[in-house]
C-alpha cells in the first residue's frame, strides 16, 4: 500500500453523476469557443441559403440578431459556437462603403479581443446568373482583404449537369480570377449550388469545397467551433471524437493499472463523464439540451441506479471481453476497452441524433430511446 496511489472511490449515484455531467458539458462547450463568419453579397444571391446548407440551421431565424453596424447584423446562434455577420439586403456602392466603415471599426475593436470575438473568415458571394462582376464588387473584396479578413469568393446558384459546370459560370469565374483579387485561399472562385433545383435537375454542388477552403483560412483556435457548427462533413467531427475517445481510454488504462475491484468501478465514471461531454460538444449537439443529456448520460453510466453508486458502471462491463469474469478485478485492459466501448456507442448515439430533424432531437434525448439506442450500440460491438 506504501507507494500505491490511494484512490478515493467516489460515491456516485444518479443525482451526483447528473450534476457532474452538467458541469462537464458546460466546460466542454466553453472549450469549443466560437467560429465567426461574415457573409457578403447582393440581396438574393443566396447568403442565408448557403449558411443554412453548411451549418444546418437557420441562423438568422434561430439566432439572436444584433445590428452591429448599418447593413450588418450579427447573429450569435444560441448554441454559442457559431456567429454569423450577415449583410442582409446588401448593395454595393455607397451602401457598401457604409458597411466597410462599420466593419473597419468592428475589426479594429475585435482584433485586440479574444479570438472568439474576431471574424475568422469572410465569404463574398456572386450569383452566376448575374453574369457580371462589377468594379464596385472587386473593390469591396479588396477592401475586405485590406481589413485583414481572409475573403473567399463564392459563386452561388451554379448549375451543373453530370458534374460539368455551366460554361457561362466557368467563364464568369475565369473573368473574376483574372482580376488579380486577393482571393483566399487559392486565388480561385468557389463554385456552389446550395439547393437542388428539381426543375432543371441541377444538384447541390461545391459545398464541401467551400467548407474545406474555409478550414484553410480559419485560425486553429476557431477550428473546433467550426467542426462542431458545420453539419456537412461528419467525417471531421468523427476524427475529433476518435481522438477524444482514445485519450479517455488511455486515462482509463492508467486508472486500471492498479486493478480495480468490481465494487469500485465508480472510479472510472468521472473520466467517462468528461469523455461523453466532450463527444457531445464535438458533434455540436447543443448545450440547450444539456439537461436532457445529463440525465441520459447518468442513466447510462449508473445503469439507472438511484442509490449511492458503488455499483455504477458494472452493468456495462458485461459488454466487454474480460469484463464479466466473476471474482476478478477490472484490469487496465478492461478499463480501457470499457471506456472505449462507451465512447464509441455514445458517438453513434450523437450521430443518430444528428440525422434527426432538429425539432426531433429534443424528444430523442428526453425519452427512453436514447438509452435503448446506446445499449443497442454497445451490444453491436
Ligand atoms: N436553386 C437555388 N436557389 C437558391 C440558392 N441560393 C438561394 N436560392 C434562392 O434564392 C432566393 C434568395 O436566397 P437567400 O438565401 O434568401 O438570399 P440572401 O442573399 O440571404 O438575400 P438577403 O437576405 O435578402 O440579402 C431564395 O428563394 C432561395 O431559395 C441556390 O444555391 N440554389
Ligand atoms: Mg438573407
Amino acid at each position: 500500500m506504501s507507494d500505491a496511489v490511494e484512490r478515493q472511490v467516489p460515491d456516485l449515484g444518479r443525482p451526483a453523476v447528473e450534476g457532474m455531467f452538467e458541469q462537464r458539458l458546460a466546460e466542454a462547450f466553453a472549450a469549443l469557443g466560437t467560429f465567426n463568419l461574415a457573409v457578403f453579397g447582393k440581396t438574393g444571391v443566396g447568403k442565408s441559403t448557403l449558411v443554412n446548407a453548411i451549418f444546418g440551421r437557420d441562423v438568422a431565424r434561430t439566432g439572436l440578431g444584433q445590428a452591429v453596424t448599418k447593413g450588418l447584423v450579427y447573429y450569435r446562434h444560441p448554441d454559442g459556437f457559431l456567429g454569423v455577420y450577415d449583410s442582409e439586403g446588401f448593395e454595393t456602392g455607397t451602401a457598401g462603403n457604409v458597411i466597410l466603415d462599420g466593419l473597419h471599426r468592428i475589426v479594429a475593436e475585435h482584433g485586440t479581443k479574444a479570438v472568439d470575438e474576431q471574424i475568422h473568415a469572410a465569404w463574398y458571394l456572386v450569383r452566376w446568373s448575374d453574369r457580371r462582376f462589377e468594379q464596385a464588387q472587386a473593390e469591396f473584396v479588396r477592401a475586405l482583404q485590406g481589413l485583414g479578413l481572409p475573403v473567399i469568393v463564392v459563386m452561388t446558384q451554379v448549375p451543373t449537369r453530370d458534374g460539368q459546370v455551366h460554361p457561362e459560370a466557368l467563364e464568369l469565374a475565369g473573368y473574376i480570377e483574372s482580376l488579380g483579387l486577393p482571393m483566399a485561399p487559392r486565388g480561385k472562385v468557389v463554385l456552389t449550388n446550395a439547393l437542388a433545383d428539381p426543375f432543371t435537375g441541377a444538384p447541390v454542388y461545391g459545398l464541401q469545397a467551400l467548407l474545406d477552403d474555409t478550414y484553410q483560412v480559419v485560425p486553429a483556435a476557431a477550428e473546433r467551433a467550426l467542426t462542431a457548427a458545420q453539419v456537412l462533413d461528419i467525417g471531421r467531427k468523427k476524427k475529433v471524437v476518435d481522438g477524444i475517445v482514445n485519450q479517455a481510454a488511455v486515462i482509463a488504462a492508467g486508472i486500471g493499472a492498479t486493478p480495480i475491484p468490481f465494487a469500485d468501478a465508480a472510479l472510472l465514471v468521472p473520466n467517462q463523464v468528461t469523455m461523453i461531454a466532450r463527444i457531445t460538444a464535438a458533434y455540436g449537439l447543443p448545450p440547450s439540451r444539456s439537461r436532457a443529456m445529463a440525465v441520459a448520460g447518468s442513466i447510462i453510466l449508473t445503469g439507472g441506479a438511484t442509490m449511492a453508486g458503488r455499483y455504477a458502471v458494472t452493468s456495462l462491463l458485461k459488454f466487454v471481453p474480460g469484463g464479466n469474469i466473476a471474482g476478478s478485478a477490472i484490469s487496465a485492459t478492461v478499463a480501457a476497452s470499457l471506456t472505449k466501448a462507451v465512447g464509441v456507442a455514445w458517438a453513434k448515439v450523437c450521430e443518430y441524433a444528428l440525422s434527426l430533424a432538429p425539432e426531433q432531437r429534443d424528444a430523442f434525448f428526453q425519452g427512453h430511446e436514447v438509452t435503448e439506442k446506446f445499449l443497442s450500440f454497445m451490444k453491436q460491438r
